[in-house]
């Protein structure tokens, strides 16, 4: 099934203290929400080479069989260039540019990914199989994370309830909780604490059963056409459109379904700023960010960005706000 891509009103996401207290050269002189602690911290771990080998030539990418979405004639893509150099991976550096930099030796390939917990049918499934008898599809989502920037992106991915079911949750299965691969020989930011941001690693995340169960939520296996690059998550990353960037985690080796709300890596880092719901909502700010408006990342490229409202759940109310019907939305952010 193909949904069709809402209408084209953009808007922002807003940043987190420990996001923005490491901020790459790049991001200072952008001029996005940055401090001189973070500059230097930032040229620091370079200087002290805390990343190791650095070779920074792209990964090959593969090109991948789906089914096309239309994208809504007045939606800008966010160039391929800017989805892939302006990213969030703190296994491989808290800067926007490190995980571009930093990420191409990840090993991908092969890849296995492991569901259990409260399944009937636990397992473990070869992911690169699974993008070939799946059946992918393109799904043309805006995108929004808590530093206030917002970007549209062709997906290809595949529904992850979709996927689910074919594990036969039980009905104790109340949460879906997701963990990143944990191997600090690969990723630098999990051999060091000042590369990682502090991050408790392996960076994990979780959804309620509902909300993993939308079809507008995806296991995402590439973009623009392609397999996914090492920095947005390669081979299989979470997106989840109405939810701030966070939640979409990356490089998954594991989906645990469990009874009770999971830990998630931000909401431990700083609980007072980062919730487990993380829906895109303009009425409620970042202790110290306003998220009322965005800068979209478009084709004008990073110096032209355009800033646009917020919208509730990131513009994908009509399908998902009755998820959380009676729900005080300012006490569950
Ligand atoms: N494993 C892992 N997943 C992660 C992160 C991370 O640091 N580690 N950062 C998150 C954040 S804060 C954002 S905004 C998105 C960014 O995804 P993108 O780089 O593909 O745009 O990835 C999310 N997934
Ligand atoms: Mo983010």
């Amino acid at each position: 099934m193909l949904i069709k891509s809402p209408p084209p009103k953009l808007l922002t996401e807003a940043h987190a203290t420990p996001e923005s207290a490491y901020v790459s050269r790049r991001t200072l002189i952008k001029g996005v929400g940055a401090g001189i602690g973070g500059l230097l911290l930032a040229r620091n771990a370079q200087a002290l080479d805390l990343f190791g080998a650095d070779k920074p030539q792209a990964a090959p990418r593969k090109p991948l069989d789906f089914a096309a979405d239309k994208p809504a004639p007045e939606l800008a893509l966010t160039p391929e260039a800017k989805v892939t150099t302006h990213n969030n991976f703190y296994e491989f550096g808290t800067g926007k540019t490190d995980p571009a930099e930093h990420s191409q030796q990840l090993k991908t390939e092969p890849w296995t990914l492991t569901v259990e917990g409260e399944v009937e049918k636990p397992g473990t499934v070869d992911v690169w199989k699974l993008m070939g008898e799946i059946g992918l599809e393109e799904r043309i989502y805006r995108m929004r994370c808590v530093e206030a920037w917002s970007m549209v992106i062709p997906w290809v991915g595949f529904e992850l309830g979709k996927f689910l079911k074919r594990f036969a949750p039980t009905s104790r299965a109340k949460y879906v909780a997701f963990e990143t691969l944990y191997d600090p020989e690969q990723m630098p930011g999990q051999r060091n604490r000042y590369v990682g941001g502090g991050v408790d690693y392996p960076y994990v995340e979780g959804l309620r059963m509902d909300e993993a169960m939308h079809p507008l939520s995806i296991l995402s296996v590439g973009l623009y056409g392609k397999t996914l690059p090492p920095q947005n998550g390669a081979p299989i990353r979470l997106v989840v459109p109405w939810k701030y960037g966070f939640k979409g985690i990356k490089s998954i080796v594991k989906i645990k379904l469990v009874e009770h709300m999971p830990p998630t890596s931000w909401n431990k880092l700083a609980p007072q700023e980062y919730g487990f719901f993380a829906n895109v909502n303009p009425a409620v700010d970042h202790p110290r960010w306003s998220q009322a408006s965005e800068r979209f990342i478009g084709p004008g490229g990073l110096f032209s960005v355009k800033r646009q409202p917020t919208l509730p759940f990131n513009g994908y109310a009509e399908e998902v706000a009755s998820l959380y019907s009676g729900m005080d939305l300012k006490k569950f952010y």
